[in-house]
């Protein structure tokens, strides 16, 4: 997969990848990631790339033309890696909301081409012309558009064939089912903050199925209704979250 990132920091997007997974999936070839600059694009002896927002009132606006020019070079490079002209996406806090479900389809994409905005943000008339698709992080006010796209090239980066070394791990994170993931212990088994419990060093593995199922099931019920109420359940897992509310509701009573 390849990712274009439309930047004013082309450094702090390049440092966000070198890590960990997202960087190995670049060593690897996996994922392609190339930074390009506005700035790099504009016209005046000054570089412009923002000015006043019409009407009046604080804060720059993101000029059209500089991304405009940005957007096309980034479309004309590379374009191996698509038969169709790839998806390009924009973030805000006036977005759809980023879920688990389309960085799922997003991650199948051959391109993609992230635009950032700093600023008040970018001149509306080129989000119409330009962007496929608005994505929000969540209900709060970045200084940019950059961390998005990071947190977005990391979803997308860890789910590309060969990224991971333990495939399933994919398969059992939190939401691949859309349920938290359950809690993970490892040794020591006895410690001064407690022990881990007793089914998960039974070697039962069945038994040490069921308990993760129960525990994803029953958190997701505690901390994320709402995830739940999208949920289909077969008749195990609501025979299962009925114990946990069960055990629940019996420790909440002992505890008064
Ligand atoms: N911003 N999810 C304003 C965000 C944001 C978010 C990015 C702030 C764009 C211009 N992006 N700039 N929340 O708060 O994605």
């Amino acid at each position: 997969m390849r990712i274009d990132v439309v930047t004013l920091f082309p450094d702090f997007v390049r440092e966000c990848m070198k890590s960990g997974v997202v960087g190995r999936a670049q060593q690897r070839g996996l994922l392609q990631v190339q930074a390009w600059n506005p700035r790099d694009y504009a016209t005046d002896a000054y570089r412009s790339v923002d000015d006043r927002t019409c009407g009046g009132g604080p804060g720059m606006v993101m000029m059209i033309d500089p991304l405009r020019a940005a957007l096309q070079a980034a479309r004309g490079a590379a374009r191996e890696h698509a038969v169709k002209p790839a998806r390009t996406i924009y973030f805000s806090p006036q977005g759809v909301r980023l879920t688990q479900a389309r960085v799922e389809q997003l991650a199948k994409m051959p391109r993609l081409i992230l635009l950032c905005g700093r600023y008040e943000g970018v001149d509306e008339r080129l989000l119409e012309a330009e962007v496929d698709e608005e994505l929000s992080l969540g209900d709060y006010v970045l200084s940019g558009g950059e961390l998005a796209a990071a947190v977005l090239i990391d979803a997308v980066g860890r789910l590309q064939e060969g990224a991971l070394n333990d495939a399933l791990s994919a398969q059992q994170d939190s939401f691949s089912d859309g349920l938290l993931d359950c809690p993970h212990y490892t040794r020591p088994v006895a410690h001064e903050l407690g022990g881990v419990p007793a089914v998960l060093q039974s070697g039962d593995h069945a038994a040490i199925r069921r308990w993760r199922r129960k525990q994803s099931l029953g958190r997701t019920w505690l901390r994320r209704p709402d995830l739940l109420a999208r949920c289909a359940l077969d008749d195990e897992s609501r025979k299962l979250l009925e114990e946990f509310r069960q055990e629940f509701e019996a420790a909440s009573r002992q505890k008064d």
